[in-house]
């Protein structure tokens, strides 16, 4: 379907597509099976510019917006989803400093990120404070001029490998919600380190650790945003981001599928290829039609966002919502249409079903997206009253 991109939109697809198969292909499975995390890859990108993509020209990015990035991630995602997680989360560690950061905070940061030259990675999420954002029990003091922080968060993506860190603190309990704040930490900073990475069901090639904060000092300057913003901060990050997370389903949907036809149209049952059968055919029939229906929603959200509307919330949850959920039923049903062969390791989409299950989990699990939109829903029907 044409989804009339621009010359300049469809160059980012094609760029981003020709290192999904040149790059990312060859080594996805190595990738799965070690754990380790990408470098090589993340270096191309780099090269490519497409760290940049969503970062102003004055900054040193390309200046383009969310559509853009969907249609990258998107790309990405058809080859490795642990791939494109950690180039995701680097946009998502970043929305604190482009929506919230000051001038001197966007000097300081966001050239480095669009270059590449730095990971960026977003700590909300702790043992306590998981749907619960607001449930923060990482302290941020302030003491003199500096902030010191105490604490651990947990499954923080892009954790060891990011050279910057963007976190919710809380510097006033009382306050509740209002008391939590936004800071930014650098890697190296005295007094912060990382625990273990952890082994994941999928996304091996992504980075996921915790982040331990032991009386780490930060001046205050590293404040994001106003003291007691952190809650709004983590939000209005979130409805930036999670468009993508429902770009990363319409790209992981389609490798899973594309895998499906092709292995249909070879397999030989009862002396004819499967996708000739009805029972297939109907399955890859929805499947095609749900991938449609998931990325028109994730194109019309990521411009709604682009549009500069101001509240994003329900529209970014509904497309994460819906596109994930397709991606996790499509790639189930890509092994079922491959049978044996779907649930061995010699195909990919084992690995895709596996990768797909957190798309329905992180940047709120798909319960919390449910949530967000009836909470949207009633405010709408409360003021057209
Ligand atoms: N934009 C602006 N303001 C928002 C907002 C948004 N998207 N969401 C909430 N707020 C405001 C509310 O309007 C409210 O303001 P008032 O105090 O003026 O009424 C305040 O923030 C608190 O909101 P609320 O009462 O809805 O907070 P809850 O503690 O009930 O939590 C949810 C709301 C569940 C939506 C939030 O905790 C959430 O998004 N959780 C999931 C977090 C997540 O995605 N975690 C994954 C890890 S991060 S990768």
């Amino acid at each position: 379907m044409d989804y009339f991109l621009t010359e300049e939109q469809l160059m980012i697809r094609d760029l981003a597509r020709q290192i999904a198969e040149e790059k990312i292909v060859p080594v996805r499975a190595e990738l799965d099976e070690t754990g380790e995390f990408p470098w090589d890859v993340m270096k191309t990108i780099a090269q490519s510019d497409l760290f940049g993509l969503f970062i102003p020209e004055e900054y040193g990015g390309l200046g383009k917006g969310c559509l853009e990035l969907c249609v990258a991630v998107e790309e990405l995602s058809r080859a490795c989803l642990g791939v494109s997680t950690s180039y995701a989360a680097n946009a998502l560690g970043t929305y604190p400093l482009l929506l919230f950061g000051t001038e001197d905070q966007k000097k300081r940061f966001l050239p480095d990120i669009a270059a590449g030259k730095r990971l960026v990675a977003f700590g909300l999420t702790e043992a306590n404070a998981g749907s619960d954002a607001g449930g923060t029990q990482t302290t941020a003091r302030l003491e003199g001029n500096e902030y010191v922080i105490n604490g651990t968060k947990q499954w923080i993506t892009n954790g060891g490998v990011a050279e910057i860190y963007t976190i919710i603190a809380i510097t006033d309990r009382s306050k509740g919600p209002r008391g939590a704040s936004a800071f930014v930490v650098e890697k190296g900073t005295p007094g912060f380190s990382f625990g273990k990475k952890e082994n994941k069901m999928g996304i091996r090639a992504s980075a996921t650790t915790e982040l331990i904060f032991d009386n780490c000092r930060v001046p205050r300057e590293n404040l994001i945003g106003k003291d007691g913003a952190g809650f709004l901060v983590a939000m209005k990050t979130l409805d930036s981001s999670r468009t993508g997370v429902g770009a990363q389903g319409v790209g992981v949907a389609q490798g899973a599928f594309e895998e499906a036809v092709k292995f249909a149209r070879k397999r030989v049952q009862f002396g004819h290829p499967v996708i000739t059968f009805q029972a297939i055919q109907h399955m890859l029939a929805d499947m095609a039609t749900s991938i449609e229906a998931a990325r028109a929603l994730v194109y019309a959200v990521a411009r709604f966002i682009d549009s500069g509307a101001k509240d994003v919330s329900k529209e970014s949850a509904i497309s994460k919502l819906y596109a994930t959920d397709v991606a996790m039923k499509v790639t189930t049903d890509a092994v079922q249409v491959m049978g044996g062969s779907g649930y061995m390791k010699e195909y990919p989409v084992e690995k895709m079903m596996r990768d797909a299950k957190i798309l329905q989990i992180y940047e709120g699990t798909n319960q919390i997206q449910r949530n967000v939109i009836g909470q949207a829903l009633i405010k709408e029907f409360a003021r057209s009253k």
